[in-house]
């Protein structure tokens, strides 16, 4: 009986490393191909540039594959126990890092029934390598970037079937370093890989790294330089913090400007008059907008876009302000009717009891538009916590600058205490790696 052959690709374009695994695999019998789900490519790699369709168009009209399957998810367990191959064929660079254990459980599963891994020698060109550089430069053009939040919540909340991602995970980023940190950390546990799917631009955040209170006094344009640094150098969408939007005539001009440069959605709260930060509470003075200018903001913003990708998100300030639950529904489904295209809503509780109240609620009438949460101070919650209760988008708003400034002033401190630079270094990244920390083009 002839042999059956599986490998597994997760690839935009094809390139000669591929043709020579699925040669290899042709010498071993019939060759079932796999083609990632965009959810499992998502987790490991980067976002797919060809819809699945098309990925798997691809791998199906190459010569020697017989028959193309889904594979959902990054471990090869499922999808092996259903067609038991006999060999799964796959490049010998995978045996280190995070690929260790999916290879090791592949191993295993092989063995109980006698299937074998062959491993060819990883090839692929100097042409294939620069391909590989262009969609990725393609990945950070705003025409690519923008819409990405959008193609993500399709994954979130599909309009037919079961989430292929149950939400959508964004991490604060104030600069070109902590873009590429956020860019790059993949991690593995239990088979999984995980990564951040888009990126916040904090107005705490970006107002504290340039040594100003989160008052809405750094401009428009210093916050757009902010996100230029890091457009330069990622990839991953961008949601930004857009305070109150101040008066509606400037709004207009920098959501068009937001959505020109590629920005993915703004998140605009209801508040007005001189800004404080959320998580202040009741200890300021702070003045959330009346219902209907609020939403006169919404629709006006709306009405400038020129295209289908960029979100207004509306943030609700209620429970902030202690103004009830009731108050933050009527305000949602107001905000809705004018236009905005998700909700965030906050709160700073130390549990998340308000949260899930506002978006049970929210959902009983509305299970479409997203649904934004904020965990910092409710930070026992999980993603599928919040998720069950209906959250499409997790933000994690503040923790990559509230790492970065005690880490500062101990080396100061440390420095100042010691009066030379020995003491502190072995907690320091080596210069070595310093110097190649970031590739050069
Ligand atoms: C920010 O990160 O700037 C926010 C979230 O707006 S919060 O600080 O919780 O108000
Ligand atoms: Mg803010």
């Amino acid at each position: 009986m002839e042999k059956i052959v599986y490998a597994c690709f997760s690839t935009d374009i094809i390139h000669e490393g591929h043709l020579n695994i699925i040669r290899e695999a042709k010498k071993l019998g019939r060759v079932i191909a796999g083609v990632m789900s965009d959810a499992a490519m998502i987790s490991y790699y980067r976002f797919p540039t060809k819809t699945f369709s098309e990925r798997r168009e691809m791998i199906a009209t190459i010569e020697g594959v017989s028959e193309t399957v889904v594979q959902e998810e990054v471990s090869y367990s499922k999808v092996i126990e259903k067609i038991r191959p006999d060999f799964v064929i796959h490049g010998d660079r995978w045996n280190t890092g995070p690929w260790y254990n999916i290879r090791k459980e592949l191993i295993d599963l092989l063995e109980t029934y006698g299937g074998k891994l062959v491993e060819v020698p990883y090839t692929i060109s100097q042409e294939a390598i620069k391909s590989d550089r262009r969609i990725i430069a393609k990945l950070m053009m705003p025409e690519f970037r923008r819409k990405r939040l959008r193609q993500l919540l399709n994954l979130v909340m599909p309009v037919s079937s079961t989430p292929f991602l149950p939400v959508i995970k964004a991490m604060e980023v104030h600069s070109g370093l902590t873009g590429l940190i956020v860019e790059k950390t993949i991690v593995e546990k239990d088979n999984r890989f995980y990564q951040f799917d888009a990126m916040w631009i904090s107005s705490l955040c970006d107002s504290l790294n340039k040594g100003k209170p989160d008052i809405e006094l750094v401009d428009m344009t210093s916050r757009f330089r902010t996100i230029e640094d890091i457009m330069e150098v990622t990839t991953k969408p961008i949601i930004m913090d857009g305070d109150t939007g101040g008066l509606i005539e400037h709004f207009v001009y920098n959501v068009r400007t937001m959505e020109r440069l590629g920005i993915s959605a703004v998140i605009v709260e209801d508040k007005m008059g001189l800004k404080r930060n959320s998580l202040l509470g009741n200890e300021v003075e702070q003045t959330q907008a009346p219902i209907q200018d609020f939403c006169k903001k919404i629709n006006a913003a709306k009405n400038v876009l020129l295209t289908d990708d960029f979100m207004i998100i509306a943030r609700i300030e209620s429970l902030i302000l202690e103004k009830g639950l009731n108050d933050a529904l009527i305000r949602a489904f107001a905000y809705v009717e004018a236009g905005a295209d998700a909700i965030m809503i906050h709160s700073r509780k130390k549990v998340p009891d308000e949260i899930f109240a506002f978006c049970d609620a929210f959902r009983l009438q509305n299970k479409i538009t997203p649904l934004v949460a904020v965990p910092t101070t409710f930070n026992e919650v999980t993603e599928d916590e919040l998720a069950a209760h209906g959250v499409n988008i997790v933000i994690y708003a503040n923790q990559l600058t509230r790492i970065a400034f005690p880490a500062m002033q101990h080396v100061v401190e440390n420095i100042l205490m010691s009066h030379r630079a020995k003491e502190i270094d072995s907690e320091l990244m080596p210069i070595k790696e310093v110097l190649t920390l970031i590739d050069e083009f």
